[in-house]
């Protein structure tokens, strides 16, 4: 396809040469030297660059497996929707939380809506898929899980949409995901905690009390403790459409040990909460430079690297409280947006060569290579295309059907 067609299809930057569209139409993507009509920070022309280059390489690569422009789904910013399709969105994953679980009770008794599934399987999974080889891959399956469900569970009519937190680095909380607007948006930070758990929570290693708690991660052969800002809120999320969410399975990552519910399986009802931390380690670092130096990365190796020690972590470290923990992280519903981004990026690094670096993977088959203390077979060596990936109810794919967002099924791309 001609660059003029395919960036018209996607309703790129070739709209701005038309017509001004008319106020009800929701938000073109953005382009490079001109502000998003949706607000934040205009995307800069490296990075535009970049993404034009993964959008032609996509595109030209359609037509085989059923996966062609007519029936390519977008995935678009949080931000570039119109409000009828976030009220959708957001109603469908409230429908996902009234549905009964599928998850069998004698494996997580604390798991009670479809939700709960896909947290109950990222739980089981956890020290598997992070800072290892199945980061990208597993992710990327788990969330077209969700985005299936959600349309063909749920009725929902669009497609996963993305936190564009480059967008919004100066500011995370003007994106729309975040403004608070009841309706339309994830709702805001959590209350100011109570009581404070500055004091030291029970027992681990705590460095600065005031700021930074070390949380356990449970399942390794040996006491890895996290690091986590305690950040600016830890009580329940108060407004939006998941104030009144009951979370059951977690906390998981403790600032102690738990030998009686090690992995949160237990029901635990509470409420949803976040704990902003709009720092210099949370949102201050997830920049558009950031996001184009990541891209930029010449291996896998150090693409994921970029992920793992940047993106992915301050991504989760800014909202706090449930969504980082690295255990149960799905409890949070924007959850799915954050890790939407890391799919982009991920898309957009592999779209500069698709031929040499779609199938391309590094990393150990576990937590750093750490060997787990429950599954000693699991050896901590390098993860690679034959592996299977376990994502819950009864689905094992292999590592490499979850490489390409346009075969065995996929058939997206992010615009
Ligand atoms: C995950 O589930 C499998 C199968 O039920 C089980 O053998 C394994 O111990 C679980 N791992 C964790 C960390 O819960
Ligand atoms: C803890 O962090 C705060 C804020 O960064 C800093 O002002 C304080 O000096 C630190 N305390 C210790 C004991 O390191
Ligand atoms: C949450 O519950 C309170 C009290 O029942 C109610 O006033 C409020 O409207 C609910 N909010 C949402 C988003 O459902
Ligand atoms: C990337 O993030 C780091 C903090 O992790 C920050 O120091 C740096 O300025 C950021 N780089 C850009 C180009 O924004
Ligand atoms: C893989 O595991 C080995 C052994 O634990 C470790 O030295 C190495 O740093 C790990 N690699 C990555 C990329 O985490
Ligand atoms: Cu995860």
């Amino acid at each position: 396809m001609h660059w003029a067609d395919w960036a018209s299809f996607i309703g790129g930057c070739v709209a701005l040469v038309m017509p001004a569209a008319v106020a009800a139409a929701p938000a073109k993507p953005q382009c490079s030297g001109t502000p998003p009509l949706g607000g934040g920070i205009p995307i800069p022309a490296d990075f535009q660059v970049l993404q034009d280059r993964y959008h032609e390489q996509i595109m030209g690569s359609l037509g085989a497996q059923g996966c062609t422009k007519d029936s390519i789904a977008k995935r678009r910013s949080w931000d570039d929707l119109d409000d009828d399709t976030r009220k959708d969105y957001i109603r469908a994953v409230r429908c996902l939380a009234n549905e009964p679980a599928l998850t069998d009770k004698s494996l997580a008794p604390g798991a009670v809506n479809r939700l709960d599934d896909f947290t109950y399987i990222h739980i089981n999974q956890t020290n598997i898929i992070h800072q290892s080889g199945y980061l990208l891959p597993w992710h990327r399956l788990f969330l077209w899980q969700l985005e299936e469900a959600l349309r063909n569970e749920c009725g929902y009519k669009d497609y996963l949409p993305y936190w564009d937190n480059a967008r919004f680095s100066a500011d995370q909380t003007k994106s729309r995901v975040w403004d608070g607007n009841p309706a339309t948006s994830f709702g805001g930070n959590g209350a100011p905690r109570t009581p404070p758990e500055g004091g030291g929570g029970g027992g681990g290693p705590n460095n600065n009390e005031s700021t930074i708690q070390l949380l356990l991660i449970p399942g390794l052969v040996i006491d890895f403790w996290l690091p986590m800002p305690l950040g600016t809120g830890g009580g329940c999320v108060t407004t939006g459409p998941f104030a009144n969410l009951t979370l059951t399975l977690g906390p998981v990552a403790k600032p102690a040990r738990d030998p009686a519910n090690k992995y949160g399986y237990l029901p635990t009802p509470r409420c949803l909460a976040r704990s902003f931390d709009p720092s210099y380690t949370g949102g201050a670092s997830l920049t558009w430079g950031n996001a184009t130096a990541i891209v930029l990365a010449g291996d896998i190796e150090d693409f994921r690297a970029g992920i793992e020690r940047l993106w992915h972590r301050q991504s989760h470290t800014f909202i706090g409280g449930d969504g980082a923990d690295p255990f149960s992280p799905t409890n949070d519903p924007v959850f799915y947006l954050l890790h939407a981004q890391i799919d982009r990026l991920w898309a957009i690094w592999q779209g500069q060569d698709l031929q040499a670096r779609t199938y391309a993977i590094a990393g150990n088959r576990t937590f750093f290579g750490i060997p787990l203390d429950y599954a000693p077979e699991v050896p901590p060596s390098l993860a690679t295309m034959d592996d299977p990936m376990e994502m819950g109810l009864g689905f094992r794919p292999l590592t490499r059907e979850g490489m390409a967002t346009t075969e065995l099924g996929r058939c997206y791309i992010y615009v």
